[in-house]
């Protein structure tokens, strides 16, 4: 329809929120979180969507994704909008397309697994106050596998109706991860609904949960050009993080090929800014609303971006507080 074009009009945003200190990724500190904005709007209608490439872990740079997401913004302005090969790009301009459609539904997944980054305290206590399914993901692999075999043992100890899942990131030898789940009580290990990533190659991983009894998901590994999704002995999940994956047509793809073979598929933050991750509580309560999504990274933040995660205090930047790299 001509006259639909004519009333299209897009902006791109720039962000960048400090971060609080010490988040380390990848053995570099992220001192500031950098990403873009983008509002598609078409009439009455707008479709937002953030294209936050992460450092260490997106292939693309936040530069490169810049210069493609208004190579986009020009497609569409123009009617001719095709899938953007980098990932970061493709899930932002298709969450926008999704809000101007209405596809993507308001209803959320807001609650999500507390995450851990060391104190068990602290997470018992954020813990007691958490309503329904008491499930929490614990990093491990940071400091001795001994400790955080102790670690995931008492937290198991002392919340009896408590599961975890654990992320190793790849970062254990065999031998280390078998120095983690000595520590683990053989009684406690049915309740780790998965361990991620806990060694160098899948073929150790693998090992390692056949023959510990750990069950462990693969993240890293769905990135990797040669994963095919697959019911395997010991797996019992594929992380998803929309942001390296690619569109929501993508992820969608993913998620049922993970639900037709038996895995669970557990939507997951790549630290993007509130406007992001609130849309990923959307997604998750629209394509995996039985499993509760791994979102619990606006603390590493100082600020919110536009829209508001539920009863988080963290100041608000609106509009016209961002940096507007381009609008037509
Ligand atoms: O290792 O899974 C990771 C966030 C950014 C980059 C990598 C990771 C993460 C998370 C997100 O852990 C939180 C979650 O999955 O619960
Ligand atoms: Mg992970």
């Amino acid at each position: 329809m001509p006259s639909a074009i004519k009333t299209r009009s897009a902006i791109l945003y720039r962000y960048s929120l400090p971060m609080e200190a010490g988040v380390v990724l990848r053995n570099q500190r992220l001192k500031t979180r950098d990403g873009l904005i983008l509002c598609l709007s078409e009439g009455d209608r707008q479709g937002w969507g953030e294209v936050s490439p992460l450092p260490g872990f997106s292939n693309e740079t936040l530069e490169q994704a810049q210069t493609d997401a208004l190579e986009q913004l020009a497609l569409w302005l123009n009617n001719t909008v095709q899938e953007s090969s980098l990932p970061s790009v493709a899930f932002g301009i298709s969450c926008a397309l999704a809000e101007l459609d209405g596809a993507l539904p308001l209803q959320a997944n807001y609650h999500h697994a507390p995450l851990c980054h060391g104190d068990p305290d602290e997470l018992i206590e954020r813990l007691s106050d958490l309503s329904g399914e008491k499930i929490a993901k614990v990093k491990v692999g940071l400091y001795e596998a001994v400790r955080d075999g102790l670690v995931v043992n008492t937290l198991l100890e002392a919340v009896p109706d408590l599961k975890l899942r654990l992320d190793a990131n790849r970062s254990w030898t065999r031998a280390k991860a078998d120095g983690f789940a000595k520590y683990v009580n053989p009684s406690h290990r049915a309740r780790i609904e998965f361990l991620e990533e806990p060694c160098k190659t899948r073929d150790e991983s693998r090992a390692f949960s056949q023959e510990t009894g750990i069950a462990i998901a693969w993240d890293e590994s769905v990135r990797e050009a040669d994963f095919v999704v697959q019911a395997e002995l010991g797996v019992s999940a594929i992380i998803i993080k929309p942001t390296l994956v690619g569109s929501l047509s993508r992820c969608r793809e993913l998620i049922e090929q993970a639900q037709q073979v038996g895995l669970k598929a557990v939507i997951s933050s790549s630290i993007e800014s509130s406007l992001g991750l609130t849309q990923l509580a959307r997604i998750a309560e629209w394509m995996t609303p039985k499993c509760l999504p791994g979102l619990d990274t606006l603390s590493l933040m100082q600020a919110q971006v536009i829209r508001q995660w539920p009863d988080s205090t963290l100041p608000m930047l609106s509009e016209s507080e961002l940096d507007v790299v381009w609008r037509s």
